[in-house]
């Protein structure tokens, strides 16, 4: 998917000097939030008032982040007006900003910035390109044409955002421009350690008990070629990020699969794919999206259900091979409430 332009997104910019909105997914991760703070210090630099908004918290890895202060949190200050014009980055689909849809009326101007290869909707400015590996490649694009100045802390939130969807450049969307560009902004004032450190040394003893909790219960399916995780009630903690790419890096594992209980009957799902199986395909089945290697999507009803529905969603797709080729197979469920369609 390539849409839009870098030119598109400069004149929506300038076209005028009121607030814009700046929204991203919800279960925001650090593309997300790395893009928040980003697009935020361009507008700031252009004397554009702006407003950063997340259906959810920013999860407590990023908090150390310059700029993620000012991110507002939609579930406890939520929105109370429409602004005339806003910025939906890294979202795919208006559905995953969730109460940042408050913000956006039928006169609200948007400008749709993405690097999902499922994103769905059209902004009346875009810039979506599937080949790039974060939407924080997209902005330091734009950033160089509009000749933007990358302070230090625009540049620890683009490679934030660059260093976590690429999973530490070692998914296959670690193109060159990804580490050309993460090179490129150490020279801005990036502390690589530091932000290693604070993302993935930092974690909660409970984060890495709750994961050991789920590895104990590993299941293998499909001749150990699917590999399913799952938390339930009180061990269900609030940040899994990473979570999944545990089970996925089992010798002979193509799908992996974390299961992670939100409500009583709401469970949200992240997959990984390790073979040609397009993993977006199957959570799109279930209402959510993402990446080929990457995907999500929220499940109403039972763990039972879900493990069932899935596992035959995954089974039919490695027996058939029909995902290399992009068809999908027939839709088990409609879409509900929106999707965890990033790296979950
Ligand atoms: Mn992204």
């Amino acid at each position: 998917v390539n849409r839009g332009s870098i030119d598109e997104v400069l004149a929506f910019i300038t076209s005028n000097r009121e607030e814009m909105l700046v929204v991203t997914h919800f279960f925001p991760d650090g593309d997300a939030v790395g893009s928040l703070i980003a697009f935020g210090g361009m507008l700031q630099q252009r004397g554009i008032p702006f407003q950063l908004a997340i259906d959810d918290p920013v999860p407590e890895r990023y908090g150390f982040m310059p700029g993620a202060e000012q991110i507002a949190n939609l579930k406890i200050m939520p929105l109370n007006r429409t602004f005339s014009r806003a910025a939906v980055l890294d979202a795919g689909a208006l559905e995953r900003i969730g109460r940042g849809n408050d913000g956006i009326g039928p006169g609200t101007r948007l400008l749709d910035v993405d690097h999902h290869f499922t994103t769905e909707f059209q902004g009346h400015a875009n810039c979506i390109d599937s080949d790039a590996s974060a939407t924080a490649v997209l902005l330091y694009r734009i950033c160089l044409a509009g000749s933007f100045e990358i302070t230090s802390q625009m540049a620890t939130a683009l490679f934030v955002g660059i260093l976590t969807d690429t999973g530490r450049f070692r998914f296959s969307n670690t193109t060159p421009e990804a580490m050309i560009v993460c090179g490129e902004l150490l020279k801005f004032g990036v502390d690589a350690s530091l932000v290693t450190e604070q993302i993935f040394h930092n974690l909660p003893a409970a984060g890495v008990l709750a994961l050991g909790k789920a590895l104990s219960q590993l299941e293998l399916h499909c001749d150990g070629r699917v590999s399913l995780i799952s938390l339930a009630g009180e061990d269900a903690i609030n940040d899994t990020e990473g979570f999944v790419e545990h089970a996925a890096s089992i010798r002979g594992v193509e799908v992996a699969a974390f299961l992670c209980q939100m409500e009583p009957r709401l469970w949200k799902a992240s997959l990984r794919s390790r073979s040609e199986c397009d993993v977006s395909l199957i959570a799109g089945m279930f209402g959510g999206g993402g990446h080929r290697k990457a995907a999500g999507f929220r499940y109403r009803g039972t763990p039972e259900q879900l493990k069932e529905e899935l596992l035959g969603v995954i089974e039919a797709h490695l027996a058939n091979g029909r995902a290399a080729t992009g068809e999908p197979v027939a839709p088990v469920r409609p879409i509900e409430d929106g999707s965890d369609s990033n790296r979950g």
